[in-house]
């Protein structure tokens, strides 16, 4: 990446003596642009993903701002992790929303009072002093935790953050390795589409379709009030999402292979736990703790996971359905973002690199930014949900993968891109992978933050 370092980020280019690059221009507008989203989406002690569409907290959502607001903001990236922290169940797990009490029920589905957490969630141990979702979402936790630290370690010391954070950032690791391998082959397994953050993928359409719809009618759909409803999940597939959620809360939120209606071992979000193993590591030493048990459970994750889930003949990961112990043989983004992970065989680097370049996913080349899913797939359409649309923290952890393994021409020429059609885009939720043009709420935060953390990167 091109380093300048001119001048500080969000400073007045334009009247500056020397100058300013395109590059800088850019990074400029995307520093400042994200700066304002951040700033309008808190609400004090955490950031809604999106004023409309999702004015509660979500976890993965939160990892994600944190990472970029650290550079603007640390002690309120700090915040925004402990505050995700104090929703945390008793079993470990971090639920994927933490619902604020002042938001009307109407106002996003499903609401507080399907959850119902307090009550069902008793045994698994939820909180009663806040109403979350019972499911979760991919662990990008303790990576974001690290990250946070490094951007202000004084004041981190300072506020003892990582003391703090790091025996709830190992209990939710634990929940994970350990009560979610319900294949019992060392990985964790979601147990609902909105587990994988990528909801919508074309990846569960064959375990979703085994699942049957609650009846229409039963629920009502806040999300299409919102966006484009075309872009959206279908109705069905809704049914089928409410169903799963209803019938896990009806099980108390208990988790075993024998109740499962779905089960994946999903590859985005082992190899984020992998990667957030690796950060517990670096955690466990910035505080003076022993690392070695993190550093052991990373590799032997890492060889689970390449043992299970690694496709040579699609030269990506593919996800296995635990249920019928099948792999499932979409291509989605899921199968290329391990190449966030240290320690994979190069032979698995170049395939992966060249899968992204390819005619699958054609960065580079069709594309400008990596689409969600397969854009040679049946299921493929640049503007719904998951099943074809780039997606910035995708783009953002593949960006990172190629970084750490040295493709930097192919990252530089990525963070610009991502730089540019953020801003053009309104800092859109997600945009056509192949013009940019934006769809989805606009003034998201996770693609503000992203770009933030670009945009200071590649001073
Ligand atoms: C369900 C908040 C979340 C993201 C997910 C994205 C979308 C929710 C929804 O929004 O999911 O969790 O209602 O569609 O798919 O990745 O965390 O931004």
């Amino acid at each position: 990446m091109r380093r300048q370092g001119r001048r500080p980020l969000g400073a007045d280019v334009e009247s500056a003596d020397q100058p300013p690059s395109t590059h800088e221009l850019s990074s400029n507008a995307a520093y400042n642009g994200a700066r304002r989203v951040l700033d309008g989406n808190w609400t004090g002690s955490s950031t809604v993903p999106s004023r409309a569409l999702y004015p509660h907290q979500w976890s993965w959502d939160s990892a994600f701002i944190a990472i970029g607001l650290r550079h603007h903001a640390p002690v309120r990236a700090q915040r925004e992790l402990e505050t995700l922290l104090t929703a945390q169940w008793a079993d470990g797990r971090i639920p994927h929303i933490v619902f604020n009490p002042t938001v009307p029920l109407g106002a996003y589905f499903p609401s507080p009072d399907f959850w119902r957490s307090s009550s069902a969630g008793d045994l698994a141990g939820a909180p009663t002093a806040v109403e979350t979702s019972g499911i979760v979402q991919p662990p990008v936790h303790a990576l974001a935790a690290l990250l946070v630290h490094e951007a202000d370690p004084a004041e981190s010391e300072r506020r003892g953050f990582l003391p703090h954070v790091y025996p709830r950032l190992v209990a939710w690791q634990r929940y994970l390795t350990e009560r979610r391998d319900l294949g019992g082959r060392g990985l964790a397994s979601i147990v609902h589409p909105w587990e994988s953050g990528m909801d919508n993928s074309p990846c569960w359409d064959a375990p979703l379709s085994r699942v049957e719809p609650a009846a229409r009618g039963t629920f009502q759909r806040a999300d299409l009030d919102h966006g484009c409803p075309a872009d959206r999940p279908t109705d069905l597939d809704y049914c089928r999402y409410v169903r799963l959620a209803a019938a896990y809360r009806d099980q108390g939120y208990a988790d075993g292979p024998d109740t499962a209606l779905f089960a994946v071992e999903d590859p985005a979000f082992n190899a984020l736990l992998i990667a957030s193993e690796h950060a517990l590591a670096g955690i466990a030493t910035a505080i003076g703790a022993d690392p070695s048990d993190h550093l052991v459970r990373g590799e032997q994750l890492t060889t689970a996971f390449i043992k299970r889930l690694w496709n040579e003949d699609a030269g990506l990961f593919l996800c296995q359905d635990v249920i019928s112990n099948e792999p499932i043989r979409e291509r989605g983004a899921c199968g290329l973002l391990p190449l966030i992970l240290p320690g994979l065989p190069d032979e698995v680097v170049s395939s992966l690199v060249t899968t992204l370049g390819g005619e699958h996913f054609g960065l580079g080349t069709t594309t400008r930014m990596a689409p969600s899913y397969d854009l040679r797939g049946a299921a493929f359409d640049p503007a719904r949900y998951w099943r074809g649309p780039a997606w910035f923290n995708v783009n953002w952890l593949l960006e990172r993968g190629l970084r750490q393994h040295g493709a930097t021409a192919a990252a530089d020429a990525l963070a610009d891109t991502m730089l540019a059609t953020a801003v053009s885009s309104g800092f859109a939720e997600y945009v056509d992978p192949v013009s940019g043009e934006a769809r989805g709420s606009r003034d998201f935060s996770w693609t503000a933050a992203l770009v933030m953390d670009l945009a200071v990167r590649s001073r």
